[in-house]
């Protein structure tokens, strides 16, 4: 085959392919934040193409020359029918949706192009992006750097070879189009907001660099630490130096035939709580990299149906979160949006949050952390997936992978959730269960879990029987008595049986009230009902669910969801939130907070 026509298949293979093997992913970078980076932020042109016409020529062939070529021609002379210069731009980080009232329910298609500066060296570089829903094609200077599938966890490129001194471009066709092969499927109750989501940089990092490290305690110890490394390449003998200059610590060992060193030792160390959201700066270093960390340290554990934090029980005060912003209701693209939402949180009275229902971004971890706040990470195996598509499993386990690796040195996040109200069976069970494994496989430090369904023994007599426990360390599950069950006087009538010993947590109550619309306690989308709705489950939990050891109410704030039609009471939201889309606080933020207050 001639080279140029090898090129093509390849391509084709890209652009149509997608087995992991075809998308050109890098290794992800953990703490890219903590590496030399440029940010690519900031207003990229953007062409709307709802029938991907810069893709495929009109037999539906994939085009050698299509938009991402950015052909540049003569315009009187030269055929050509787009132009990104002359284009409009938008804010990236963003999602298209809220940017452009257009685009408010566009599903497809958007190509963007940016174009920026670059000084070669001796370094290499990575095109990382935190997060483009849902499918990303990415070309550098008219040269596929590579794809990715998945709309909430980062991934990067080795775009070494594809840039060049001075101008560059970077040419990303994203595709948001829901897909019943898709991780999520296509049927979600949250608002499927499009584009590049999350921060865009260049990532310099010397030819032999830090690739992966995990530095948490041991397993069970209070005060053994650990620390992993693998360096990219599996190079021998090579000096690793780990510091914690606050603890006056500073240990050195070598790497073995794999490229890979390991530390342990012991250290008088302050423990991370919420009480007291201990970090310490850590710094790893070899001869030709050094990367700095913020690490806090704490054990999570579970002893029957408790769950231990630093070896003593702890009940989870939790709320679930969207990521989507307070006030304006897009996709969250800063820090003090982030912010925004864990204070409410705190002011809640909670110590843990359920981000729901996918890996929100990397800065609402660490400022969750900061804050003392613990989290719940999830994956977005959301109701009914292909259980049977190797590919979607793959998708999954892509996610999965990402995910942890960029929050595994996060001392507060102590639960992955690998689903969310899966229907059971055994093609569900073979797909999560191999998930599971593979969580622990790599994290057996944290625990895991996963939203169920309640299975009822009678209609009053509740409980939740999943083939999964066994896999899982805590049993969560979503209920809600009150709303999808009944009205508000059943939480009173109903009795629970859940047999397993291990810890329980309520992963989702909640019911809808529209902020200031006041009323009876049985009239349903009223503050009252809903704020009712809380009093009695609270009320039951405290009576009659004594091995309950969190729970993580349905939700921090109203959120938008297509599914939510109702003319003047939804208008496109989920009101479950205890917060409206405006901010303000509805009357079940206060009856929550009570609870929190004296638990
Ligand atoms: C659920 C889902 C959540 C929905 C919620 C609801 O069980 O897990 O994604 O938004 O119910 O409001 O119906």
């Amino acid at each position: 085959m001639k080279k140029s026509a090898l090129l093509l298949a390849l391509l084709i293979c890209v652009l149509t392919g997608r087995s992991q093997e075809t998308k050109g992913l890098a290794p992800l970078i953990q703490n890219v934040y903590g590496r030399d980076h440029q940010v690519l932020n900031g207003y990229w042109h953007y062409l709307i193409d709802p029938l991907e016409t810069g893709y495929w020529d009109y037999r539906h062939k994939p085009m050698a020359d299509g938009f991402f070529k950015d052909k540049k021609v003569d315009n009187v002379k030269e055929f050509k029918e787009y132009d990104f210069d002359s284009a409009p731009v938008m804010p990236i980080p963003g999602d298209w949706n809220t940017q452009n009232s257009e685009l408010f329910n566009y599903e497809g298609t958007l190509w963007f192009k940016h174009t920026f500066n670059f000084e070669p060296s001796d370094k290499r570089v990575f095109l990382y992006f935190g997060a483009a829903n849902y499918d990303a094609k990415v070309f550098v200077n008219g040269k596929m750097a590579g794809e990715h599938e998945g709309g909430y966890t980062p991934f990067n490129f080795d775009v070494t070879k594809l840039l060049q001194k001075g101008e560059n471009f970077v040419i990303v066709k994203v595709d948001d189009k829901r897909r019943a092969d898709g991780v999520p499927t296509n049927n979600f109750d949250w608002f499927n907001y499009g584009g590049i989501t999350r921060d865009v940089m260049l990532v310099e990092l010397p030819a032999l660099y830090i690739q992966d490290y995990t530095i948490q305690l041991k397993k069970g110890s209070g005060s053994l630490i650990t620390c992993s490394i693998k360096l990219n390449e599996t190079q021998a003998q090579q000096k690793v130096t780990l510091e914690i200059p606050e603890l006056k610590i500073k240990r050195e060992v070598v790497t073995n035939d794999k490229g890979e060193a390991q530390f342990e030792f012991k250290s008088n160390l302050v423990l991370w709580s919420p009480e007291n959201p201990k970090l310490y700066a850590v710094t790893l270093s070899t001869l030709t990299d050094k990367v700095v960390d913020q690490i806090g340290f704490r054990t999570i554990e579970t002893r029957g149906n408790e769950i231990l934090l630093n070896g003593k029980p702890i009940f989870l005060k939790g709320i679930s979160v969207h990521e989507e912003a307070a006030f304006r209701n897009g996709r969250i693209f800063s820090a003090e949006e982030d912010r925004t939402l864990l204070t409410w949180a705190k002011e809640l009275g909670c110590n843990f949050v359920r981000l729901a229902h996918y890996p929100h971004n990397e800065q609402m971890v660490r400022e969750a952390e900061k804050m003392g706040i613990m989290v719940w990470s999830e994956i977005p195996v959301y109701w009914t997936i292909h259980w049977e598509d190797p590919n979607v499993y793959a998708n999954a386990l892509n996610q999965l992978s990402e995910m942890i690796t960029r929050d595994k040195n996060r001392a507060n996040l102590i639960v992955w959730s690998i689903a969310n109200e899966t229907p059971q069976g055994d093609s569900r069970d073979a797909f999560l269960s191999k998930l599971a494994t593979y969580a622990r496989s790599k994290d057996s430090t944290r625990l895991i879990s996963m939203a169920m369904e309640r299975s009822d023994k009678s209609a009053t007599t509740l409980s939740v029987r999943d083939n999964m426990s066994k896999y899982v360390d805590i049993i969560s599950f979503n209920e809600y008595v009150g709303w999808y069950d009944g009205a508000n006087e059943k939480i009173d009538r109903v009795k629970w049986e859940i047999d397993y010993n291990k810890p329980i947590i309520i992963s989702e109550f909640g019911g809808e009230g529209v902020f200031g619309n006041h009323g009876d306690v049985t009239t349903r989308w009223t503050e009252n009902y809903q704020a009712d709705l809380y009093t009695k489950m609270l009320k039951m939990i405290d009576e009659r669910m004594p091995k309950v050891s969190g729970i993580t109410p349905w939700v921090l704030k109203d959120f938008r969801s297509s599914r939510r039609l109702l003319p003047n009471v939804q208008d496109g939201f989920n009101r479950k939130g205890v917060v409206s889309d405006k901010g303000q606080k509805k009357m079940a933020f206060y009856v929550l907070q009570k609870w929190y207050l004296q638990k």
